[in-house]
């Protein structure tokens, strides 16, 4: 028999162990353990959301919990900001489309962050178009070949045998993620196409904050301190697409009311995010945004939030380490991110060798925010059991798991545009 003391220590041991190492992933749906998710209808003081009327004051509620607890808090738009127009080209894509490109500057004086905004618009609307806003990996010059689009300058990742030198793109970049944009196929189903580099609002490693807009906005620039519920990298690209929506307003062509916000895998995490705060958004689009994005935190499948937080230190805000191994303890779960959409269009969509980001935990998470659609009389998802293989389901909530792998494929954007037909048209 061991001493007590001996055990004490063991325990106090394991426990240290835990927060150093993360729990190993589980792809073993078997070895899911139960879990009570929070309920999006029930308010701090106890009392049950009944109708619509009652939801904004939840709503700002599961808002504040998010911000102080999972991605932290941005500032608000600043006062001022300059919209440049810095190329206009009417005959783009063979004649398809007008591409324009903006700088934004949200803010004043030299340091002021500045977004470089690709814009296309398919040619021939007779009135202003619904457009899709989406964010880039690597620079817009990467999203199509088309050699008009300028080439970024900032930080990008380098990849063995790639395009980039020196952190900086070249021209053999051009393109390299088309495969992911299907933008002649949006513009002719009369959308316009709207990205952004995530880069140009923060690249995407641990310290990229003092590159970005953290620090350009941060009293104390690179000096920052951060508190522990100040913004972190998913909250500072979230900002930029509200910053880039401020742009698509002003222009002429795009229906600033009719603007889907999309992204894919961490940008999927950010295109959420960025949907539940900013209610101009009119529709999201998930794409496998997985953990910290539309899946459950609770459920014990693929990454876990000490696993994301371990690899990608800067996403999150640091009180969300408390979590870590403890999702129980979170006040919050990403079925009330889903539930901010509400009554707005939603998708989300898994892949079936995407197990990293739990395609069930994704559908469940969906299925879960249903309550709150329901308050405004819209039918969200509708369906309990998850569809099979490429066969989406649901109504004002849309999911579906499709064959492959963690990617942005056609058969994603045809659902996408279908959605985007029956709900912004
Ligand atoms: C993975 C990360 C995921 C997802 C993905 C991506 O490494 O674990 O949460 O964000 O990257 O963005 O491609």
């Amino acid at each position: 028999m061991k001493s007590p003391a001996l055990l004490i220590l063991a325990a106090l041991f394991m426990s240290l162990g835990a927060h150093a190492e993360p729990a190993p992933a589980n792809h073993d749906e078997s070895k899911v353990p139960a879990y009570t998710l929070p309920d999006p209808l029930r308010a701090s003081d106890g009392s049950i959301i009944t109708n619509a009327a009652g939801w904004p004051k939840r709503r700002a509620e599961i808002l504040e919990l998010f911000r102080t607890h999972v991605y932290g808090r941005s500032p608000a738009a600043p006062v001022q900001m300059k919209f440049e127009l810095t190329s206009h080209a009417t005959n783009a894509l063979d004649g398809l489309a007008t591409r324009k490109e903006y700088n934004v500057r949200p803010g004043t004086g030299s340091n002021a962050p500045s977004l470089n905004v690709l814009l296309y618009v398919p040619n021939g609307a007779t009135k202003r178009v619904p457009a899709i806003l989406g964010m880039n990996f690597s620079g817009n010059h990467a999203i199509h070949a088309d050699p008009g689009i300028a080439l970024s300058d900032r930080w990008v990742r380098e990849s063995k045998g790639g395009c980039v030198t020196n952190n900086r793109a070249t021209d053999a970049c051009r393109g390299k993620e088309a495969g992911q944009w299907a933008v002649e196929k949006i513009l002719r189903r009369g959308y316009a196409v709207a990205t952004v580099y995530c880069g140009d609002i923060e690249p995407d490693f641990p310290g990229g904050w003092q590159l970005g807009v953290r620090a350009a906005l941060h009293p104390a620039g690179t000096n920052a301190n951060f508190k522990p519920d100040d913004w972190a990298a998913i909250s500072a690209w979230a900002w930029g697409l509200s910053r880039v929506l401020d742009c698509l307003e002003r222009d002429a062509d795009v229906d600033g009311k009719r603007v889907a916000v999309f992204g894919h895998s961490r940008l999927g995490k950010t295109a959420v995010w960025a949907g539940a705060q900013d209610e101009r958004f009119a529709m999201v689009l998930s794409n496998e945004s997985g953990e910290g994005g539309a899946a459950l935190a609770r459920r014990f499948y693929g990454e876990t939030t000490a696993i994301i937080q371990q690899k990608f230190p800067h996403w999150f805000c640091g009180n969300f380490r408390k979590y870590a191994d403890n999702e129980s303890a979170l006040p919050v779960d990403q079925h009330e991110l889903l539930a901010l959409v509400a009554p707005r269009p939603l998708y989300v969509a898994s892949a079936a060798e995407d197990r990293w980001s739990d395609p069930r935990g994704e559908f469940l998470s969906a299925r879960a925010a249903d309550p709150v659609y329901a308050l405004f009389g819209k039918a969200g998802l509708g369906v309990s059991e998850m569809p099979g293989t490429n066969q989406p389901a649901g109504d004002v909530i849309r999911y579906h798991i499709r064959s492959g792998r963690h990617d942005v494929t056609e058969f994603d954007w045809d659902q996408y545009l279908d959605f985007a037909d029956r709900h912004l048209k």
